[in-house]
């Protein structure tokens, strides 16, 4: 096994080295238009403040999957069936994941993955006072990228991989794509796919979710400059820049977008960037699927969607995929 994907490292190893960062940065921003990748934005404060959108009137997505989880996490429990391996990719608060664990039947272990190392820690500690019996083997890596799981303790029936929040909207079609068909690869012949999809809806509704009246969300845009700042030592002057976020109604998606608010040069390392005013570094795509995208979304990676979990506005659903054309079983 791989052990850079493994957890028990020293810090300096568990997070993405500044010459990585300052090439992802140099890279993206020598880009026409200007793009910087979304997973730039959870570092420590990043992961944090993201917790904070979540609490947010506007942001309904959480309050949405949780509501799911809470209504019919027994029901998803059953359709996964015994001896399930969870992974779940981006472990996030861990919340939603203990929902389904507390129905789950003998579960044979839970597997985080997770690129940011503090709320991998920290999820993983929570669950282990909670769950003490379940062996959990978190893995810190890239979920976008091949995974080398962890053995096993014991032979699961199927391995389910646990995908929530909609994070699945944060890549374009073709990338979704490909990503749903590496975790087929990832999930085996027996394995499932529960994934939070968010759905289509008033786009009033959806841009007030990326535009709270607190400023929350524009704080955690922002931070991704500041992070930069912090780590790869550019000089962002953040009260230079803003957050948009305004919905796309032809691509279906929420674009977030840092706006430079006037003509300015920043150093990322020795190089110097130009940023014209109201030029924009585009930094998030949130893509809306209605249930028949999606599911035509994952035909085209080889899943089929077995069984759908919405609320009666169809504000969010969970869905559980599994290998098209496969014998139910
Ligand atoms: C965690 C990717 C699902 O796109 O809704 C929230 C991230 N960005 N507010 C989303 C996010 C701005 C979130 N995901």
């Amino acid at each position: 096994m791989n052990s850079a994907q493994t957890c028990g490292l020293r810090d300096d190893e568990r997070r993405p080295p500044a010459s990585e960062l300052l090439e992802v940065a140099r890279r993206g921003l020598a880009l026409k238009p200007k793009r910087l990748p979304s997973w730039l934005f959870y570092d420590e404060r990043g992961s944090a403040l993201f917790e904070q959108i979540c609490e947010q009137p506007e942001y309904y997505l959480t309050r949405c999957e949780i509501a799911l989880m809470d209504e019919h996490a027994g029901d998803i429990a059953d359709s996964l069936g015994s001896d399930v391996r969870l992974v779940e990719y981006g472990s996030g608060s861990g919340r939603k994941t203990r929902m389904l664990l507390r129905h789950l039947h003998q579960p044979v272990s839970y597997v985080p993955v997770e690129i940011s190392p503090e709320p991998l820690q920290q999820s993983v500690q929570r669950l282990t006072r909670e769950f003490p019996q379940l062996p959990s083997q978190p893995l810190y890596a890239d979920f976008s990228k091949p995974l080398r799981l962890p053995i096993p303790p014991r032979a699961p029936r199927r391995t389910v991989l646990y995908f929530p929040g909609s994070t699945i909207g944060n890549f374009e079609a073709h990338d979704a794509v490909a990503l749903l068909r590496k975790m087929r690869n990832e999930m085996g012949d027996a394995g499932g796919i529960l994934i939070g999809v968010d759905l289509k809806k008033d786009p009033v509704v959806i841009e007030a979710a990326y535009n709270d009246a607190a400023g929350v969300t524009a704080e955690f845009t922002l931070n991704m400059l500041a992070r930069l700042n912090r780590e790869i030592g550019s000089d962002f002057d953040l009260a230079a820049f803003a957050h948009r976020a305004r919905y796309n109604p032809m691509a279906g998606r929420i674009e977030t977008h840092i706006v430079s608010r006037r003509e300015q040069q920043v150093a990322i390392g020795r190089h110097k960037v130009r940023l014209g005013a109201d030029e924009t570094i585009q930094v998030e795509y949130s893509c809306k699927y209605s249930l028949e995208d999606f599911a035509a979304l994952a035909d085209k990676a080889g899943l089929a969607v077995q069984r759908v979990w919405t609320d009666s506005q169809r504000m969010f659903s969970v869905q559980y995929l599994v290998r098209a054309g496969l014998p139910a079983r």
